[in-house]
């Protein structure tokens, strides 16, 4: 995927965490450079801004109806060419023991949108009426970035 409208998939749009942050005021991964309780890690991996007040970045759970069942689908926004951030959705039915989503959901879209954002959703396989409680997070994770 590209992340320029009309842009090249295939050739590299890799951005970088140090050329993102190049124009923060606070540019270290852990820090919050426009306070509003987001991490530039975080800003930069889910694709909100980092330079001003701007709502939080997009991750949420609802219900999907397929063929009148309900599934419980998480959606996130990634920042395209953030390859240097691995976004891992996880699961938990008691806030402990965290699973890769992988295991019980699919991801069944990724959409392009607008200023290099992408939004994906996965669905869980099992109909939310035989899933009982559960919990979602993300995990960021990064092997190229130097935290402070
Ligand atoms: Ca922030
Ligand atoms: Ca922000």
């Amino acid at each position: 995927m590209s992340r320029e409208l009309n842009g090249s998939p295939g050739r590299s749009d890799w951005i970088g965490y140090a050329a993102w942050a190049a124009g923060l005021i606070g540019l270290g991964a852990e820090e919050d450079a426009d306070g509003d309780g987001n991490l530039n890690f975080v800003e930069y991996a889910l694709g909100s801004r980092a330079d001003g007040a701007d709502p939080r970045p997009f991750v949420r759970a609802e219900t999907e109806w397929v063929e009148g069942v309900a599934f419980v689908r998480l959606s996130f926004d990634r920042r395209i060419g953030a390859d240097d951030v691995v976004v891992t959705p996880q699961w938990s039915d008691a806030l402990g023991n965290w699973v890769n989503s992988t295991v019980f959901c699919d991801r069944v879209e990724v959409v392009a949108g607008a200023d290099g954002v992408s939004r994906e959703s996965h669905r869980c396989r099992v109909p939310a009426a035989q899933q009982g409680k559960g919990f979602f997070r993300l995990k960021l994770t990064s092997g190229f970035i130097a935290l402070p």
